[in-house]
């Protein structure tokens, strides 16, 4: 009897357990990432094709769960005789080939559409150059025959926009992107806009996102890529027109320098001496007033490191990982109306909203903020490359100059 009584308690248990479970990812509604839950057409493509077929899936999955369950009740030993033992009836061995394949078939013609419009690249107002890299992605804007970036024509001189984490769209645009891997396979995933895409070194892969509403899309790279492939996120900022036209002119600006004397100022020479073998900032020149151009091809193994020109223009760093704001300007960029979004987006990040703890931990040492393989001897690897932003062992002060200097980087 005790024994009888002990064995119905984990039971009662786990189903308290999964019901628990299966309520509370039900309630999440506004989660950021949520496949059920499409903001553009191509994800909506999906979605029609996924609610239907699940639908379908769990029905025949509780058909056959109680049939199951059923034949193990009615039919429980309870000491009768073994019934005859018949097998070979042909009639249902084709039954059970012939309805699978119906069932499958019925699946598949819709499904087969839907990949066929996924995929179809035709018309793009768009286009964007993705590269995956342990542990971020960069994306560059090429200017087309029209001389136009995005399907929009720069107020000035148009030049190629180089950035990284967060990919900015314009609204209801179809866009087209170019999506390649400098290292190993990552894959590209905003799940309200689109399904997930491989990005394989040394092949182009295109996929399409377009958004309904302006706002910010996260996703994550979904493809595991080594030590810090959880920190390796995006995001895709959509903008209405008016707004993505001054993005594109505001990236296009020419460098400011900073006011001479000023702590900025300190910074820039920090950021020339420490920084800019890495990373680009446009406009940047040397003592001698040559414009600077970075190599991380010499230093690091991914040959490449994000273009810093202008940072504070975005509004999370380092593979999207972390926010370059407070919580509170995040929530109200985060949450604000569509109407309302441009504005706050493009505002970027003031003095009062920089998160300065996270950029200053990451300048102070970044390998121990994101695990990376900054130390070549480590890999067995004779050259100095290494993977990821290095420990520069900059002081205090330092820090407070290069963080003076980026904030006026936007
Ligand atoms: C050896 C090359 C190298 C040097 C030198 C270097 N970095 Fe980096 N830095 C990187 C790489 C690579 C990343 C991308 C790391 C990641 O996101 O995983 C990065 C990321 C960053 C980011 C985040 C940018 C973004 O958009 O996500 C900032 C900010 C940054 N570095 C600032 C600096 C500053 C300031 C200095 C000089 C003190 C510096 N870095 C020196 C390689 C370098
Ligand atoms: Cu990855």
């Amino acid at each position: 009897m005790t024994e009888h009584r002990r064995s119905r308690i984990p039971f009662r248990r786990t189903i308290v357990g999964v019901g628990a479970a299966v309520a509370l990812s039900s309630c999440a509604t506004d989660a950021p990432q949520d496949t059920w839950a499409p903001e553009g057409e191509f994800a909506q493509d999906i979605h029609n094709l996924q609610w239907p077929i699940f639908l379908l899936a769990g029905i025949i999955g509780l058909i056959v769960f109680a049939v199951v369950g059923f034949a193990v009740w009615k039919y429980r030993d309870r000491g009768q005789p073994i019934p005859e033992q018949s097998h070979g009836n042909a009639l249902i061995e084709y039954a059970f080939i012939a309805l699978p394949a119906v069932i499958l078939a019925a699946i598949a013609i819709p499904t087969v559409g839907v990949v066929i419009d996924l995929n179809d690249t035709d018309n793009a107002d768009c286009v964007v150059n993705v590269t995956g890299q342990q542990w971020w992605w960069e994306y560059d804007y090429p200017i087309d025959a029209d001389g136009n970036i995005c399907g929009f024509a720069p107020s000035g001189d148009a030049a190629p926009i180089v950035t990284s984490g967060q990919m900015i769209i314009p609204t209801q645009a179809k866009v087209v992107i170019r999506g390649t891997s400098r290292d190993v396979i990552h894959s590209f995933w905003v799940p309200k806009l689109n399904g997930k895409r491989d990005m394989v070194p040394g092949r182009v892969h295109t996929w399409n996102f377009q958004a309904d509403q302006p706002g910010i899309y996260a996703g994550q790279c979904a493809e595991f890529c080594g030590l810090s492939h959880a920190n390796m996120r995006m995001e895709i900022v959509a903008l209405d027109d008016a707004d993505f036209q001054a993005w594109i002119d505001n990236q296009l600006a020419p460098y400011q320098p900073p006011e001479e004397g000023s702590l900025a100022a300190l910074g820039e020479t920090t950021f020339v001496a420490q920084c800019s073998r890495c990373h680009q900032i446009d406009g940047l020149t040397d003592d001698e007033g040559e414009l600077i151009i970075a190599q991380p091809e010499n230093f690091v193994w991914s040959g490449a490191a994000p273009n810093l020109s202008k940072l504070m223009t975005r509004n999370t760093f380092a593979g999207a990982t972390w926010d370059l704001l407070i919580e509170a300007c995040r929530n109200d960029v985060w949450e604000a109306s569509p109407s309302e979004f441009g504005d706050k987006y493009l505002e970027g990040v003031t003095e009062q909203c920089l998160n300065e703890i996270d950029l200053k931990e990451w300048l102070r040492d970044a390998p121990s903020k994101k695990p990376m393989y900054t130390d070549p001897e480590l890999l067995g690897e004779t050259d100095d490359k290494v993977r990821g932003m290095p420990d520069l062992a900059l002081s205090e002060d330092q820090i407070d100059e290069l963080v003076a200097y980026l904030l006026e980087r936007k």
